[in-house]
C-alpha cells in the first residue's frame, strides 16, 4: 500500500515535493492538501491531476484516515503548530526547514515526539542526501583525510527579494550549512562569530550582504562560511574540509563543458531546485521507505532541527553583537541517540 501524504502548504516547494512524490518516487501518494490560499491548493491538485481531498486547514486534514504522513511546506512560522498537531494525531511528518522558528518551539516538538514514544518527524535537511556531501562524509568517517582541522565553505544565491532580511542569511540560508557541517565533521558547535566584509552594491539598503561566519567546534575545528545572497552569477555551494592527512572538497555539479566564441566553459546552476534535485528525491524516497520497511523515519531528526535553531539563534545574536557568541547545545537525548545509529551516514 502506498503511504498516504497530506500536504500542508502548496506553495513553491510544496508543489515541487508533490510532483516528485507523484511522478518520480515510488511507494507514496498525495491523498489530501490544504493551504490558507484555497485557490493555490486547488491549482496544485489540478496540475498533477490528483484525486486528493482539499481541506480548510491542517486540523481537518489530520482527521482524514487516509493521511498517514504529513508534508509540512507552509511558511516557517506555521510549522510548529502543524507538527505538534500531527504528532498528537500519531502521524508521520516530513517538515521543511525550519522545524520551528524558535529553539523553544523545536524543544516542544522534541518533547512531544519523545512522549509519543517513537520517531515520527524528519526535517528537510536534504544536503545529507547529496552524493557530493555523502562522499565527503564517507571519506572523513573512514579516516581518509585524518582528523578534520578546518572547513571552508560558501553559500551563494544569485539574488534575493525585498522581504529577505539580514537575519535570514543565518536562519533561512546558512541553516543548511549549520545542519550539514556538524554532521560532516562529527562534532558539536562551541561558538559562532559574524563579520561583515565590504557590502555589495547589489543588495538592497536594509540587507547586510555578504557575511562571514566563523564557527568553532568543541574539539577546535574552525569553520569559515561565506554567505553571499546577491552574488549575481548563480547558485553556488562550496565546501572543503582540511584534515591532518589531506583535503576533501565538494564536487561541482557535472554540466556539459563547452568550447564557444573563444571560451572553454561550463554553466553555473541558477537556483537550489536543480542543484539539490537528486538530494530531494533521495531524502523523500528514504523517508517513504524507512516508514514502510522499518516503521519510522531515519533522516535528520527533530533533535537536528533543535540543534539548527539553537545555533541559528546564537548566530543572530552574533550578527548583532559582533562578538564570539557561545552555542550551548545539551546532550543528545537517549531517544535520539538510539535512533542515530540508523540515521543517514
Ligand atoms: P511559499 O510562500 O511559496 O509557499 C508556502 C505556502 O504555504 C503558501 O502557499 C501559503 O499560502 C501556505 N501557508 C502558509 N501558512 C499556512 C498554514 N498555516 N496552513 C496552510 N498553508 C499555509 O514558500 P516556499 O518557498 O514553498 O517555502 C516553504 C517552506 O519551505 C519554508 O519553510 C522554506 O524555508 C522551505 N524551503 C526549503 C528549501 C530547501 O532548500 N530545503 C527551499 C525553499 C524553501
Ligand atoms: C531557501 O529557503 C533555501 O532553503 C535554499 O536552499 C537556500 O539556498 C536559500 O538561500 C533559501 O532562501
Amino acid at each position: 500500500m502506498a503511504l498516504g501524504f497530506g500536504v500542508v502548504g502548496t506553495g513553491a516547494i510544496g508543489r515541487e515535493h508533490m510532483k516528485r512524490i507523484t511522478k518520480t518516487l515510488t511507494g507514496a501518494e498525495i491523498v489530501a492538501v490544504t493551504d490558507v490560499n484555497q485557490d493555490t491548493a486547488q491549482k496544485a491538485i489540478e496540475e498533477l491531476d490528483l484525486k486528493a481531498n482539499i481541506y480548510a486547514d491542517d486540523t481537518a486534514l489530520l482527521q482524514d484516515e487516509k493521511v498517514e504522513a504529513v508534508l509540512v511546506t507552509s511558511w516557517g512560522p506555521a510549522h510548529e503548530s502543524t507538527v505538534l498537531k500531527a504528532i498528537e494525531a500519531g502521524k508521520f511528518v516530513f517538515v521543511e526547514k525550519p522545524l520551528a522558528t524558535t529553539a523553544e518551539g523545536c524543544m516542544r516538538i522534541v518533547e512531544a515526539e519523545q512522549k509519543h514514544g517513537k520517531r515520527l518527524v524528519q526535517v528537510g535537511f536534504m544536503r545529507r542526501y547529496d552524493s557530493g556531501y555523502r562522499q565527503m562524509k564517507d571519506a572523513i568517517d573512514n579516516n581518509f583525510i585524518g582528523e578534520p582541522l578546518m572547513v571552508r565553505c560558501a553559500h551563494r544565491n544569485r539574488e534575493t527579494g525585498e522581504n529577505y532580511t539580514t537575519d535570514m542569511a543565518i536562519l533561512d540560508t546558512l541553516i543548511h550549512e549549520i545542519d550539514t557541517l556538524h554532521w560532516l565533521v562529527g562534532d558539536n558547535y562551541k561558538s559562532i562569530q559574524v563579520t561583515y566584509p565590504k557590502k555589495t552594491s547589489k543588495a538592497l539598503e536594509h540587507l547586510k550582504d555578504p557575511q562571514i561566519v566563523t564557527f568553532e567546534t568543541k574539539s577546535g575545528v574552525i569553520i569559515h562560511a561565506e554567505i553571499f545572497v546577491n552574488c549575481q552569477f548563480g547558485y553556488d555551494i562550496q565546501c572543503e574540509v582540511i584534515g591532518e592527512k589531506g583535503i576533501v572538497k565538494l564536487p561541482e555539479v557535472p554540466t556539459v563543458e563547452y568550447r564557444k566564441d573563444g571560451v572553454l566553459g561550463s554553466r553555473i546552476l541558477q537556483d537550489w531546485r536543480n542543484r539539490f534535485n537528486d538530494a530531494f528525491n533521495n531524502e523523500f524516497q528514504d523517508f517513504i521507505d524507512s516508514i514502510r520497511n522499518e516503521g519510522e523515519p531515519k533522516g535528520p531528526s527533530s533533535w537536528d532541527g533543535y540543534i539548527a535553531a539553537v545555533t541559528g539563534d546564537a548566530g543572530v545574536k552574533a550578527q548583532e553583537s559582533g562578538k564570539v557568541e557561545p552555542i550551548e547545545i545539551p546532550e543528545r537525548p537517549l531517544f535520539y541517540q538510539l535512533n542515530i545509529k540508523s540515521e543517514v551516514k
